[in-house]
Order: structure tokens, then sequence, then C-alpha cells
């Protein structure tokens, strides 16, 4: 896709390429098509984490409660969105085992229990082992420390889910 095409998409196309870059918060999406038109990716981009890094803690913390459990009820139940049900894919969270499912639930409990929103991570940068070692480890920080780092891992997201729109619509050529 080039850059020229993005500029020219309506409202309403635009929504509907990016309107998930930041996991089911499509306003995001539609603050950043008031910056249009963008000089290269990286300004589309960087527009993401400007509207992201203005947001007040109370926002930062929205951002992350609309991130879905890693394997937990929605990845069960085959409601996640497309993105997520491919990230979690990737990172082997389909095929735990019994064991580490009940493990992995029990951790993601907790710590929503104790900062008051979900753990979030890039599970395409990660795997099922990393993911359950990074959740226990993190468990044992601040609040303020871990909205921070959760919201990092919402940008690596979306780094990647833009990339993967990029490549995606790059038309071929014969
Ligand atoms: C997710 C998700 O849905 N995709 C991803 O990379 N991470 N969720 C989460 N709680 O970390």
């Amino acid at each position: 896709m080039d850059l020229n095409t993005v500029n020219a998409m309506s409202y309403g196309h635009f929504m509907d390429i990016f309107g998930n870059i930041i996991e089911k918060c499509p306003l995001i999406t539609g603050a950043v098509w008031s910056k249009h038109p963008f000089s290269s990716f990286p300004e589309l981009e960087n527009c993401v984490y400007e509207f992201i890094d203005s947001l007040p803690p109370s926002g930062k913390e929205g951002i992350l409660r609309c991130h879905p459990d890693l394997a937990g009820r929605e990845l069960m139940s085959g409601t996640l969105t497309s993105e997520s049900q491919h990230e979690q894919r990737q990172a082997g969270l389909t095929s735990l085992s019994q064991a580490d499912r009940e493990r992995l639930t029990l951790l993601n409990y907790q710590y929503k229990e104790k900062f008051g929103f979900p753990f979030v991570i890039c599970a395409k940068m990660s795997d099922r082992n990393k993911i359950m070692e990074e959740l226990s480890s993190r468990l044992q920080n601040e609040k303020d420390e871990e909205l921070q780092t959760g919201i990092a891992e919402v940008k690596k997201i979306c780094h990647l889910r833009l990339q993967d729109i990029f490549v995606k619509a790059v038309p071929t050529k014969l």
C-alpha cells in the first residue's frame, strides 16, 4: 500500500482498514484521521502514539482494559478479534495444556485484582513460556510501572498490526 492510497481513503475506508490497530479502540483511529494527510507511515504511527501519550492515566488504563486476556474466555469461545486471535495463536496460546491454561487463568486473575486492568504483552514478540514468566514477574511491580509497561506493549502490538496492513496491501507486480 502506498501512502497516497492511505491519504486518499474516505473516513469510513480508513476506519475499516485501521480501526483495530489499537485493540477495540476505534476512537483512537478516528482521532488520528484528523491528522491526515500523513507525510510518511512512521508519521501516521507517531500520531497514534502521541494520542495515547496525551491521555491521562485513566485513559491509558481504559486502553489496557479493552484488551482480552491471553488464553482467556474469549479465546476459548472464539469471540476474539481476528488480529488478537492470530496473535494468541502465534504465541502458542491455542495449544496450552490444561495445567498451563489454569495457571495462566490464575495469574491473569491475580494481576487484575492487584492493578485493576489486565496484563498486556505483545504476544507475537513472545511465546507461551515467556508470557508465563513475564506475567509472574510483572505481578511483583508497582501499578505506575505496570501502566507504563502495558502501554509500551500496546504500542508494540500496534506497530506489528500496522506492518501487517502495509505489507498485506502491497499490490503484486506481475
Ligand atoms: C493481547 C492480544 O490480544 N494480542 C496481544 O499481542 N496481546 N492481549 C493481552 N492481554 O496481552
